[in-house]
């Protein structure tokens, strides 16, 4: 048998992809939810909002998602997790092995591939290499998030000069992991006072981080290592339950507030 392919042309192909995807972007410009970061915390959050019939956009500065999720830690693509988050590794239908009482290691890349299937199909919209640049602030309540193109930072600053454009929400979640960069942007304006990263202390931190989950100001809540950086909790070093089940509150959280 012969192998043919439909006869497409190169403008219609150029077509397909400027149309489409201006088309969402437009579409995109005010949404309910904005997710900025798409590593385990933030994917996870996606996922649960899109399940639940939010309008969700995650926005991410790399051109691959998971984050960190992808290596356990020490450049080693096994990642763990502590008893309960196994039933969400069980929800994704990520095989993992028990590797003694509450802690359960599974493959990095197929936990993290699992993750990002879910939060697509389950219809968060993402936007890859695309940064966060400032946030929208109307009458002290975080509305949006203004954004570049991540290639945009890494220009020489003499043709540096393209302006952001912004996109409004009705919420933003700060899943951005250590940097906590929206979060960052409030306090480089003096609304608020972060406390950074506590040291390390396994046994502590994920309940920490989970009860954490919250909105920390007006408009923005934080999940994930943001909140570790928020609120100064210890971090709890290459174990991955809280921030799936960080991510999950968030959603909770959110749902909660767009009701009210
Ligand atoms: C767009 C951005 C920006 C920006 C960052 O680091 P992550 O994996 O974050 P979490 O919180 O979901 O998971 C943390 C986990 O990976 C980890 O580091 C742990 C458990 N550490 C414990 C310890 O003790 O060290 O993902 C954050 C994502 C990444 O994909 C970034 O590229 C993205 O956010 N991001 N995207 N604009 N300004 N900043």
């Amino acid at each position: 048998m012969t192998l043919k392919f439909a006869p497409v042309s190169e403008s219609q192909i150029t077509r397909a992809i400027v149309g489409e995807f201006a088309k969402e972007f437009e579409n995109y410009a005010e949404t309910d939810v904005i997710i900025v970061g798409g590593g385990p915390s933030g994917l996870i959050a996606g996922k649960e909002l899109a399940s639940a019939g939010v309008e969700v956009l995650i926005i991410e500065r790399n051109n691959y998602l998971g984050g960190g999720f992808w290596l356990g830690g020490f450049l080693m693509n096994k990642l763990t997790v502590r008893s309960p988050a196994e039933s969400i590794l069980d929800e994704l239908g990520v095989p993992y092995k028990k590797y003694n009482k509450g802690l359960y290691v599974a493959d990095a890349s197929h936990a993290c591939s699992k993750l990002i299937a879910a939060t697509c199909d389950a219809g968060a919209k993402i936007l890859n290499m695309v940064a966060l640049d400032d946030v929208v602030l109307h009458n002290e309540k975080v509305s949006g998030v203004v954004v570049n193109w991540s290639a945009v930072s890494a220009l020489p600053k003499e043709i540096a000069c393209v302006d952001p454009v912004s996109l409004e929400s009705k919420l933003v979640i700060d899943a951005t992991g250590h940097d906590a960069s929206v979060v960052k942007k409030l306090e480089e304006r003096g609304l608020l006072k972060i406390k950074g990263q506590g040291a390390m202390w396994v046994e502590r931190s994920e309940n920490l981080v989970v009860e954490h989950t919250s909105e920390f100001y007006p408009g923005l809540i934080v999940t994930g290592m943001a909140v570790s950086a928020a609120y100064g909790l210890p971090r709890m070093g290459p174990t991955f339950g809280a921030m799936l089940m960080s991510g999950k509150r968030a959603a909770e959280v959110t749902v909660e507030k767009l009701k009210r």
